[in-house]
């Protein structure tokens, strides 16, 4: 029997408990059709603003080094009227029949309130995630870092009395007091507060660019919001956290350096009810939500378990008996992996030919330099020279590790 992946955001019901995060490659429809033709259980839009508008000043993007992702995009979107337009939710959602979310990040509370107002009036939309969360607004700090601002935007919300879900969108926090405070105040505005969706970026990281000697972004002298695999643990320890802290009736959705299956296994195991993927969405595109769902399903059936109710929110505490559990699971692993090693071939998916033709002509060039030391005559005809054979070397260790990897494009 299939497993069964299912979850429930804000009453609706998503197929698979993995959709992508507000942010890259959602700030379109066309993108936003990606999604909702892949197995991602819902889709949600970019972050929008009353108007629509260009964001930061470019470079404002930069993959670290696999681990890591830069950001200070400063909220390029389309603007409210587009995420909510029947033509816009058609042409994203076709007949897909998942949920579809919109996100807002005005630019104060007035714009916030405007927007949720113009949203609650629209079918077609599941729900709302209000980002109390942005690290990249020129002169704006994280609403969610000053609890009393957060505890009167949420105030204000609460007074709207909406008719569609609302969730919110959390930074990470790092530290017991702060999340206790912040749980608190969501605790309080309960009734209105469908999820939490814990973490945005970690705020204000720098990526140096060691050869300029400058930071790899330009906007705000180099600060962004970190995202990637370097964020996954923080995320990790925000969605256990909140899960502990807030009333039963708030979900917690996971998002934060999600890259494979077993992310959102960990993820779900700490209570998220559904898991975000951003970073990884932005480098893979939309297939992404395939593999990951395939990898979890995958993961599950290994274990044992047929759907995600049966082990979410059921992290063990630590013992003695699973740790040795576990070394003897990555011992019989490690084993496995060692002999797969000895029958694989050592260089690569191109095989050893093309490291023996650049070895042969290497050796044929210092045969000849040395035969030309020695007072030899040596033909253009039959002499390579040494640039040619770098190309060479390149041309066979392209072919040999496929096209070079896509520069990621500005979002
Ligand atoms: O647009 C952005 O710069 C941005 C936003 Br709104 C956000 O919520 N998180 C982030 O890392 N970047």
């Amino acid at each position: 029997m299939p497993v069964d992946l299912s979850t429930t955001i804000c009453g609706q019901t998503l197929t698979t408990c993995v959709y992508n995060a507000s942010g890259p490659r959602t700030g379109s429809s066309d993108a936003l059709s990606k999604v909702a033709s892949s197995r991602s259980g819902a889709v949600l839009a970019k972050s929008a603003t009353v108007e629509e508008q260009t964001g930061n000043p470019l470079p404002r993007t930069f993959q670290a080094d696999g681990k890591g992702s830069l950001n200070s995009e400063g909220l390029p979107n389309k603007g409210i009227d587009y995420y909510i337009s029947q033509n816009t939710i058609e042409e994203s959602m076709g007949e897909s029949g998942k949920p579809y979310f919109v996100s807002i990040s005005g630019h104060n509370l007035a714009d916030n309130l405007d927007m949720l107002k113009k949203i609650d009036k629209v079918s077609g939309i599941s729900g709302v995630e209000l980002n109390l969360a942005c690290p990249n607004v020129i002169g704006h700090p994280i609403i969610a870092y000053d609890f009393e601002q957060m505890d009167s935007v949420l105030s204000a919300v609460a007074k709207l009395k909406l008719k569609k879900p609302l969730g919110v969108k959390m930074p990470p926090y790092f530290d017991g007091p702060h999340f206790e405070q912040a749980a608190k105040v969501l605790n309080k505005y309960k009734s209105s507060i469908s999820y939490a969706a814990s973490i945005n970026t970690v705020g204000n990281a720098l990526v140096i660019d060691t050869v300029a000697e400058m930071p790899a972004i330009n906007p705000k002298g180099g600060f962004g919001g970190l995202s990637g695999p370097a964020v996954k643990y923080t995320a990790l320890a925000n969605v256990k956290k909140m899960r502990d802290l807030l009333d039963e009736s708030i979900d917690v959705v996971g998002v934060g350096g999600v890259e494979t299956g077993e992310d959102v296994f960990q993820f779900l195991l700490c209570g998220a009810q559904a898991v975000q993927v951003g970073t990884k969405h932005w480098i893979e595109g939309a297939s992404c939500f395939d593999r990951i769902v395939g990898e979890l399903e995958v993961l599950m059936e290994e274990k044992g378990y047929k759907s995600v109710e049966e082990f979410r929110g059921k992290l063990k505490p630590w013992s003695k008996a699973g740790a040795s559990k576990s070394r003897a699971a990555k011992k019989k692993a490690g084993a496995g992996r060692s002999r797969a090693d000895q029958a694989k071939i050592p260089v690569g998916k191109g095989g050893i030919l093309p490291t023996m033709i650049v070895s042969f002509l290497l050796g044929l060039l210092l045969a000849t330099a040395a035969f030309s030391a020695l007072g030899g005559e040596v033909s253009m005809g039959g002499f390579v020279p040494f640039g040619s054979l770098l190309k060479i070397h390149d041309e066979l260790e392209g072919a040999r590790m496929g096209p070079r990897k896509k520069k990621v494009k500005e979002l």
